[in-house]
């Protein structure tokens, strides 16, 4: 079933940057929702079976962002 992840991100610095990851996360295959927030810094993710923290981590990665693999 779906999995909801939760992801450090680092690098943001205004609300549109949480915006633009929603944005591009959520139109990966196999992802559900994204909700980022800025003031947390967090990312949670709602993902199907087939997909997994790292696909999510070099999409943002990829959009300028990083994402903290500690955890
Ligand atoms: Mo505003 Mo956030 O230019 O990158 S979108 S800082």
């Amino acid at each position: 079933g779906a999995k909801e992840l939760t992801l450090p991100v680092e690098g943001m610095t205004c609300a549109a940057c949480a915006a633009r990851i929603e944005k591009t996360v959520s139109q990966l295959e196999g992802v559900e929702s994204c909700n980022v927030n800025l003031a947390s810094e967090r990312a949670q993710v709602l993902v199907g079976p087939g997909t997994d923290w790292r696909t999510v981590k070099a999409r943002i990665e990829k959009t300028g962002y990083g994402v903290s693999t500690r955890r």
